[in-house]
């Protein structure tokens, strides 16, 4: 394929990444506004690099004229939360969103299905119907939702893998196993400070009502 064809055959794959990121942070702001907590931290997506797209292609011997209907990444939007609870919440949203804004294709949920490496994050494939100028176009993307910490541990992960080109030691595969859950272990730690926050902030309101109705 040429890269001209290439190019042509990224752009609306482009354009469902801007629209799916204004969707999700049309989101986060709705809640903002309302001065009520958002489920949604923060939103990234991207279009996968041309290279990136052959690479996967060779390693799950695509031919390159499947790669469209076969490789679920080419588009792909993050989303970010601040606890694993809120991953659920986020997943239900995308569930009861009108099935003319988006069809899920599939769910994989590696925070109960954890992978080898360590991964944790819930992906949601989806169609999602582009308007081009040649008409109408679903294009396969892959939503993943993870914590802050989770986030932190994939990103960094993603680097380490990719300078040591796939060859990664394997004390250093176990250390960031043990690293992984070390996240894990802080995503626990954070929910559970949050709700003994929350409940002293209960016990505070009753106590002033109280305070105020004498
Ligand atoms: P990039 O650069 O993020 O686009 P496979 O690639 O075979 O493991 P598959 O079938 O493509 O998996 O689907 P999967 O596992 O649902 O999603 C793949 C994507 O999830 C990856 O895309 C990563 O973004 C993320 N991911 C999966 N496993 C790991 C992992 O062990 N570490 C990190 N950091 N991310 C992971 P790409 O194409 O690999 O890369």
């Amino acid at each position: 394929m040429e890269i001209n064809e290439w190019k042509r055959m990224l752009i609306p794959y482009e354009q469902a990444v801007e629209e799916l990121k204004i969707k999700f942070k049309g989101i986060r702001n709705e809640y903002r506004k309302l001065d009520e907590y958002s489920p949604i931290e923060f939103v990234t997506g991207r279009v996968k690099k041309i290279s990136s797209i052959l690479e996967k292609a060779k390693k799950k011997q695509i031919p390159l004229t499947e790669i469209e209907e076969k490789i679920e990444d080419i588009a792909g939007i993050r989303i970010m939360c601040q606890f694993v609870k809120d991953i659920n919440k986020v997943v239900e949203l995308i569930r009861n969103r009108d099935g003319k804004d988006l069809k899920i294709v599939e769910e994989r949920d590696y925070i109960k299905n954890i992978k080898p490496s360590g991964y944790r994050s819930y992906h949601i494939i989806v169609l999602y119907p582009v308007q081009t100028a040649g008409g109408q176009k679903e294009i396969l993307t892959e939503i993943q939702i993870r914590t802050l910490a989770m986030n932190f541990w994939a990103t960094i992960e993603h680097s380490l893998r990719y300078k040591y080109n796939k060859n990664m030691p394997e004390y250093i595969q176990q250390r960031l196993i043990k690293a992984a859950e070390a996240a894990f272990i802080l995503d626990q730690e954070m929910a559970e400070i949050r709700e003994e926050v929350l409940k002293a902030e209960e016990q505070f309101q009753v106590k002033s009502h109280i305070v105020s109705d004498i």
